[in-house]
């Protein structure tokens, strides 16, 4: 049932600006807003009002912006904090506190019993003071807390009565068997939603996200790029790939897909990186093929090798021939693309040349193509070039 009824928690510019190369300016943060409004988060997530005097007068700007995603912000467990996220207007409050035993000696310094104490105090203030807003409680570094301290906290809290328990894979140390039992044990336990939140330093993130989902979960958080603290959390665009690939008629619906590619330029200019060659859907090479095996099935019927349809993401496939693992299927597609009326023999003739001359020099495209010009004005060449 999740799978189709997901919420996704969008947070660059709460975890993203947590990178170590994100500097946004109030108008940065209004852009990646509208932006992620318009391709459909349910949730945009904001840094702390504490964390700078801007950082509280963005979150009241774009509280007020009229947005149809939910805005919220993300506090540590203090009435001080609360009150401050409460005066910025947004609809709902992500509070956070630490359970592992690192976090409580080395972070906080809390024994269990105060945390809990702690943690039902300050929700049981804000949910006296603003009983309509959007209440969230997560424990940090989930995955390395004793089950049975996470589990005592959760009921504790449960009593307030919050919307939503959040688990968060800080350090990215979880695997998805361990958020499975981890989810479907809170499941069982609570009836409010139950929020994800994995960082990818180990490369499970999106995988974490997706099994939480399947767990019981309903919310996801994500960042762009997946940006965040060192490796970052699951990148919104790989956790879309990965629901596409589930159900893609859902995914449709909810998401503007073809604005994709543009929320991972925007950001990758915003904080001075390139978008990786082998990033989800948007990378340079997602959508590229090359061996002559895979190049024939897909000249055929693209889904024979592709999951996602490109068309989808306003992204084109490109089908590389200029290479020794080549075919003559696809050195015959791009003959028809020239309009050049070659028989499959003189194809098989081209395709030949282009393998062995691949063996001794790197090619290109161009390359190809004057062959295959050359070909068609009956000029065959023996060896070299
Ligand atoms: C951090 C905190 C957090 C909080 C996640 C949450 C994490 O490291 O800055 O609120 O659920 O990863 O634990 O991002
Ligand atoms: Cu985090």
């Amino acid at each position: 049932m999740s799978l189709e009824q997901f919420n996704v928690i969008e947070s660059t510019l709460r975890e993203g600006e947590q990178f170590v190369g994100a500097n946004f300016t109030s108008d940065d943060k209004v852009r990646i807003a509208e932006a992620l409004d318009e391709f459909g988060v349910e949730y945009i997530e904001l840094t702390s009002p504490l964390a700078s005097p801007q950082s509280f007068d963005d979150a009241c700007m774009i509280a007020r912006r009229g947005l149809k995603a939910r805005v919220l912000t993300h506090i540590r467990c203090h009435i001080d904090d609360a009150k401050k996220a409460l005066d910025t207007g947004v609809q709902g409050v992500d509070l956070v506190i630490g359970t592992s035993s690192f976090l409580r000696e080395f972070s906080h310094g809390m024994a269990m019993g105060q945390v809990i104490d702690r943690a039902v105090e300050v929700l049981s203030w804000i949910r006296a003071q603003a009983p309509n807003l959007e209440l969230r409680f997560s424990t940090e570094d989930s995955f390395r807390s004793e089950e049975s301290d996470l589990f005592r906290v959760y009921l504790a809290v449960d009593q307030v009565g919050v919307d939503r328990f959040g688990i968060a894979d800080t350090v990215g140390v979880a695997t998805p068997m361990r958020v499975y039992q981890l989810v479907s044990g809170l499941r069982r336990l609570v009836k409010a939603g139950i929020e994800f939140h994995g960082h990818n330093d180990s490369g499970c993130a999106i995988a974490n996200a997706v099994t939480a989902l399947e767990a019981g979960a309903t919310h996801i958080d994500t960042s762009i790029l997946g940006i965040g603290e060192r490796n970052g959390i699951a990148p919104l665009g790989g956790f879309v790939a990965r629901m596409y690939a589930t159900n893609r008629e859902i995914v449709k619906k909810k998401y503007k897909l073809k604005k994709l590619r543009k929320l991972d330029e925007m950001i990758a200019n915003m904080v001075g990186i390139g978008i990786p060659f082998n990033n989800y859907i948007t990378g340079v090479t997602a959508f590229t093929h090359k061996a002559g095996i895979h190049a024939k099935a897909i000249l055929n019927q693209p889904e024979t090798y592709e999951i996602l349809n490109p068309k989808d993401f306003g992204m084109t496939r490109y089908i590389s021939i200029a290479h020794k693992l080549t075919g003559w299927n696809a050195i015959k597609d791009r003959a028809e693309q020239l309009g050049l009326p070659l028989t499959d023999d003189q194809i098989k003739e081209v395709t030949a040349h282009v393998k062995a001359l691949a063996d001794q020099k790197k090619m290109d495209l161009n390359d190809i193509d004057e062959m295959l010009y050359r070909w068609a004005d009956g000029v065959t060449i023996t060896n070299g070039k």
